[in-house]
């Protein structure tokens, strides 16, 4: 909810309150967690050594394979007797990651997806029409239960069923949807196809996450829906969606991080080092309030940064849009890639719209990438002079030669409720 006591307390207050609720949950992961014990034995510490947030770096980090090796119960800090819901997230490899959570993690959550919808614009008494998937994923359930707290009407459509999705906007009238960007895409080309006039609709906001997008998305959601779109970040491990919120008057400067649940640091990717404020790094998270499922310094191979805006609203500490995730890089002829570089460029090129995928192949020893890309409404697709544009763009922005192929309209995969897949990689 938003606490204007809270959300504007001073760093000081803020690093004392995050202070003793690290030390109290180091002590007590010691006594119950068997892998934090032996975390400490081996890195020879007591939980005495962490006094506060800053001594956190002498930790090593909790990595996703700990996890597994941990499947399913065994990161657990309470008994399951005090876990009140699980939830899972399908790892693209294997098992998936296994989270529990107590009656008061569960209203942890629900405040934080409470705040998160105030700092996207909703207002207690709105309708929330949530395409988010409600099952093990947390995007559903998570947004639920934050909308209930508010005081909205939760429409829990979930994902999927277009024209239904469609009907419910129509004739619910719901003034908020949450879904991911690229489903958000999907609404926004349905609309215009059925010659739907988004003016008549009552949607006015849009929160938007799950997945990495950019201002290029942004611009075509915000048009073809009519809303005001923000970000919505956050990942199972650490509690779901609402471990970070972009501010609906704020857009395009980051999004608060409620770091008084979930302490940020943004470090090298090679050497683990913590970075200074505004470099770009791997982020890591320790959670500061959980009680099932809590981590210490939870490697999240998500790349952005972190920094302090004086001019923003809340005193909260901010984090760029996601840039990718380390583990989705592409290496392409020793040039890493992430494909939201692209996206950033078919932003400045009015011809084309954000309907693309990067198709990556290996031709003898060498990686191809060819982008796919869909051009806007009224532009030819046998264009060579645009196309040639594009490949030009390409190579001068991100420093590598990619083919490019001009597609029509409506012609590229779209999202059918869920997270999308913007590379095929066919090396794999
Ligand atoms: O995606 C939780 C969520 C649900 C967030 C609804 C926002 C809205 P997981 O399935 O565990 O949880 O996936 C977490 O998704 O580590 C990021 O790589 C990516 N991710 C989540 N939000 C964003 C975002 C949910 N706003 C993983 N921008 C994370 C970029 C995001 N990537």
């Amino acid at each position: 909810m938003y606490n204007p006591n809270l959300e504007q307390l001073p760093l000081k207050e803020m690093r004392a309150l995050q202070n003793a609720r690290i030390s109290a949950l180091v002590d007590r992961l010691y006594h119950t967690v068997p892998f934090y014990k032996k975390q400490f034995d081996e890195h020879g510490l007591n939980p005495g050594d962490i006094k506060g947030v800053e001594d956190l770096p002498l930790l090593p980090f909790t990595k996703k394979s700990d996890l597994r090796d941990y499947y399913p119960y065994g990161m657990f800090a309470k008994p399951m007797e005090e876990v009140r819901r699980i939830h899972a997230s399908s790892g693209t490899t294997g098992k998936p990651t296994v989270v529990g959570y107590t009656q008061n993690d569960l209203e942890v959550f629900d405040e934080v997806v409470a705040r998160s919808l105030v700092c996207a614009g909703a207002k207690k008494g709105m309708k929330l029409h949530n395409a988010y998937g409600y099952g093990l994923f947390t995007g559903g359930l998570g947004m639920h239960g934050g909308a209930t707290k508010l005081g909205m009407a939760v429409i829990p459509v979930s994902g999927g069923m277009t024209e239904r999705q469609l009907t419910i906007l129509q004739d619910f009238a719901p003034e908020v949807i949450c879904c991911t960007p690229s489903y958000a895409q999907t609404l926004a080309d349905e609309c215009e196809r059925r010659g739907i006039d988004t003016k008549d609709l009552a949607v006015k906001y849009a929160i938007l996450g799950a997945e990495p997008w950019t201002e290029a998305i942004r611009q075509q959601v915000e048009a073809g829906l009519n809303v005001t779109a923000t970000n919505i970040y956050g990942l199972s491990e650490i509690i779901g969606p609402g471990v970070s919120q972009e501010d609906f008057e704020e857009k395009g400067t980051g999004s608060y991080v409620w770091e008084d649940h979930f302490f940020p640091e943004v470090v090298d990717r090679d050497t683990g080092k913590p970075l200074p404020y505004g470099e770009e790094g791997v982020l890591v998270f320790t959670t500061l309030t959980k009680e099932a499922f809590p981590l210490l310094r939870y490697w999240t191979n998500d790349i952005c940064s972190i920094y302090y805006d004086a001019n923003a609203k809340r005193t909260h500490i901010k984090m760029s849009g996601i840039k990718g995730r380390s583990d989705d890089m592409l290496i392409i002829r020793g040039v890493n890639l992430f494909h939201t570089q692209v996206e950033e460029v078919i932003q400045e090129l009015d011809f084309l719209s954000p309907n693309y995928r990067l198709i990556v192949d290996r031709k003898g020893t060498m990686d191809t990438v060819e982008v796919e890309v869909e051009v806007a409404k009224g532009v030819a697709v046998d264009r060579v002079d645009l196309q040639r544009d594009c490949i030009e763009k390409i190579k001068n922005t991100i420093g590598l030669s990619m083919a490019v192929k001009l597609k029509a309209p409506g012609s590229i995969p779209r999202s059918q409720g869920g997270k999308l897949s913007r590379i095929i990689d066919n090396r794999k």
